[in-house]
């Protein structure tokens, strides 16, 4: 499966050398990068994106929590609450801000970055497809261009004269954005969600629905119909009052419009509500009859929800909210539980109306997320409880937010620089945890998942069923204890069956909750700020625990702070030995014009379950700027590069934006 559509065909067409195409766009050491030397912009460490802050992590629970017992049944059928099998695409898939595509995705449909591709290879190998939308705030003011930008950039901002929250801008988008995510989804297996702008109800405009239908295909899962609605009164998109009757009204409006539309030959494909709860509650939005009337019309049933927002700090709107006091509420199971107990009805009402129930947009906090907090280890693993936690309580998917430059809690982030540089990008703490829910869920579509309800909410844990046997169990140490004294003793007991003879243990690792640096997922990293290239780097370690079946326990150690995935099956080798993709590109940016990358064929025949050490990378030589291997290179710095990062940083810092 790694073998994707455009190779194998190249792989039948090429006996010996698959040819791909990879231009390089300029690479500049990192040095010139982290000195503020590059044309006088702002310094780095004052970009949201990179912020430095470092918390204090709350005190370790006194008296320490040693150990936790669990006795978990082999079959699932003795297993009563499971959740809902988890089918399809990664748990986790992304939701980027309509305004910031070109800092995260690519610039058109000729130039996407490779680093994105890498990371997209990372989630595709554990789970298969990743799902992507593109929409936000932004995607409600969106105006379709029928020409091309002079820089070749697939959108664009205009300031839409509104003044709400989070002063939205009109984003002017091209056709080349759908030939740019057509191609990225014939490169890695990517599925699509767009948005409809909802402005302007007196005029639908459709080219959204239209293009992408055409362009994508069946790579287009569906389309949003409404952003938020329950903000637009807040907003200042509508009047004072606007109620869900009203936009059920609206999205009767589009559906006529659609109908009446025979370029929009897909007319069961939507998504609704995406309210956020802030004003309504889903309960009044099913009240209107909004699943019996638009059941046989949508994809999805979606809400979007963010734990707090961090709005005060960056558009003065709201309450202080002080990270240091909220860092606790990310250290916790509580705030999920609490969170998502609102949804429980919703998720049955789903399941009962035959639809997917999915978080179409979250992350740590809204408006950007918190300083010391959204970039940090501790984050991820919040961010990895909440997944698992809206996988037990049947939610199908969950998308994170990117923001751009001017946010804290990007999964990732090119550099804000007019320069695309391919091993200069930025991982966040929040891309492990979507990495890491895919390897939970893995690709047997049978996933299903169990809060073990622990004794105590700073050390969550999970079983995970496949083919209805126990397959993994996942457990969290929250605690932030560098003495050791609150290291965990998890003790595994199967009764009846027995333990088995051994198990297999991949940790997620860094030395504090607040730590931003030094992440490891199974003994790799994608690098600190500045650093990563998409590709995990380092060693895969898995450790082995040998069981004790007279006793029937298996004893696994969680250091305090630190993540454990438990294979029950040490055979599982398809899940065990995956580190890094196999399948990876090793230069900035891909296009389609030219003849570059050079792929072993005998890399992408063994492209299944090896570990990092025993993978090939894919050789590179690149047109006229890199030659051999896919290591760093400074190549020629072309005049066509990504431009605008810094000029979109800037505009992001005087215009808000995003959620
Ligand atoms: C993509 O951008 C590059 C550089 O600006 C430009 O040369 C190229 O023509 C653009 N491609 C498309 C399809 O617009
Ligand atoms: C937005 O607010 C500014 C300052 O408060 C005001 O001058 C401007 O007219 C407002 N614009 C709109 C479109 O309401
Ligand atoms: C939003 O829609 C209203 C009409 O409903 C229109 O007057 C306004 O110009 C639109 N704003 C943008 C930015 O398109
Ligand atoms: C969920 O449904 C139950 C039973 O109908 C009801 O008592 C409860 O209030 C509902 N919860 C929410 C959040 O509406
Ligand atoms: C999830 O759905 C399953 C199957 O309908 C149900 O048994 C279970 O109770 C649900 N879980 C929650 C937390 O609502
Ligand atoms: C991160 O790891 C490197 C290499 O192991 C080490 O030199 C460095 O001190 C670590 N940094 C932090 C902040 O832990
Ligand atoms: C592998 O991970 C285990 C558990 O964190 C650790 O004890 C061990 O030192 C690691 N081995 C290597 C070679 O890094
Ligand atoms: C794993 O494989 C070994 C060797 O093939 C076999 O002896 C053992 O029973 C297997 N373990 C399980 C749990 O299937
Ligand atoms: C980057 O931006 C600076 C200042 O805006 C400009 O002088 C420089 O030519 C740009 N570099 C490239 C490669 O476009
Ligand atoms: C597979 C695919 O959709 N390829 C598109 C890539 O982008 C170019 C435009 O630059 C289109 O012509 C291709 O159809």
């Amino acid at each position: 499966m790694l073998i994707f559509a455009l190779w194998s065909v190249l792989l039948a067409a090429a006996t010996q050398v698959v040819e791909a195409q990879v231009t390089v766009y300029g690479q500049i050491p990192k040095a010139q990068l982290t000195a503020t030397s590059t044309s006088g912009q702002a310094p780095m460490a004052t970009l949201h994106a990179y912020d430095t802050t470092v918390l204090t992590p709350p005190s370790p629970p006194n008296p320490p929590i040693t150990q936790l017992t669990f006795s978990i049944p082999r079959d699932a059928a003795s297993m009563p609450g499971l959740s809902i099998p988890h089918t399809g695409s990664a748990f986790f898939g992304f939701s980027v801000e309509m305004s910031v595509i070109t800092q995260i995705l690519g610039k058109n449909s000729t130039h996407i970055f490779v680093p994105f591709l890498n990371l997209m290879s990372n989630i595709q190998e554990r789970a298969g497809s990743v799902m992507i939308r593109m929409g936000g705030n932004t995607q409600e003011f969106a105006k379709f261009y029928d020409g091309q930008f002079n820089d070749g950039r697939v959108t664009h901002k205009e300031d839409s004269g509104s003044n709400q929250t989070t002063q939205t801008p009109a984003v002017m988008y091209t056709k080349d954005l759908f030939y740019m995510a057509a191609n990225i989804s014939s490169l890695r297996d990517v599925k699509w969600f767009l948005g409809l702008p909802f402005n302007d109800t007196s005029t639908f405009h459709l080219e959204m629905a239209e293009y992408g239908q055409s362009i994508l295909g069946d790579n287009l899962l569906a389309l949003q119909a409404g952003n938020e609605p329950d903000l637009y009164a807040a907003h200042g998109k509508r009047p004072q009052g606007y109620s869900p009757y009203d936009y059920v009204g609206e999205l009767y409006q589009m559906l006529q419009a659609v109908d009446a539309n025979p370029n929009v030959p897909v007319k069961n494909k939507f998504v609704g509500p995406s309210i956020s709860q802030s004003e309504w509650t889903p309960e009044q939005v099913w009240d209107t009859g909004f699943i019996a009337n638009f059941k046989d019309r949508l994809y999805a049933l979606t809400v979007e929800r963010y734990l707090n927002n961090n709005c005060f700090a960056q558009f003065g709107s709201g309450t202080y909210q002080d990270p240091q006091a909220n860092f606790p509420n990310y250290l916790t199971h509580d705030t999920h539980v609490a969170l998502l107990a609102g949804y429980l009805n919703s998720t049955q009402l789903a399941q009962a109306a035959g639809l997917p129930f999915m978080m179409f947009e979250t992350n740590t906090a809204s408006c950007g997320g918190f300083p010391g907090i959204s970039q940090t280890f501790g984050a991820g693993m919040w961010v990895l409880d909440y997944g698992l936690q809206m996988a037990y309580s049947n939610f199908s998917h969950a998308l994170l937010h990117l923001g751009g430059q001017n946010v804290y809690y990007n999964p990732w982030i090119s550099p804000p620089t007019n320069q695309s540089s391919y091993n200069e990008w930025t991982v966040g703490s929040t891309f492990y945890a979507a990495m890491i829910a895919a390897e939970v869920f893995g690709k047997s579509d049978t996933g299903r998942i169990m809060d073990l309800h622990a004794q105590s909410p700073l050390t969550p844990a999970y079983a995970v069923y496949e083919r209805d046997t126990l397959s993994k169990i996942a457990l969290f140490n929250y605690i932030d204890d560098a003495s050791g004294a609150n290291n965990i003793n998890a003790a595994i007991s199967i009764p009846n069956a027995g333990v088995p003879e051994t198990v297999k243990v991949k940790y997620f690792l860094a030395e504090s909750v607040a730590s931003k640096t030094n992440l490891t997922w199974a003994g790799q990293t994608f690098g600190n700020n500045f650093e990563a290239d998409g590709r995990l780097k380092g060693n895969l370690n898995v450790t082995t625990i040998q069981c004790d079946r007279t006793a029937n326990v298996c004893n696994i150690p969680l250091r305090a702070p630190s993540f454990a995935l438990v294979f029950m099956d040490s055979n599982d080798s398809e899940a065990t030995e995956v580190g890094q993709a196999t399948a990876t590109f090793a230069t900035t940016a891909f296009t389609k014009a030219h003849n570059t990358v050079k792929v072993d064929p005998a890399v992408l025949a063994t492209s299944n379950g090896h570990s990092g050490k025993e993978r090939e990378r894919l050789a590179g030589t690149s047109h006229g700027s890199i030659t051999g291997g896919a290591e760093s290179r400074y190549g020629l710095v072309s005049s066509a590069v990504v431009l605008m990062s810094t000029l979109a940083g800037a505009c992001l810092m005087l215009n808000g934006l995003w959620r």
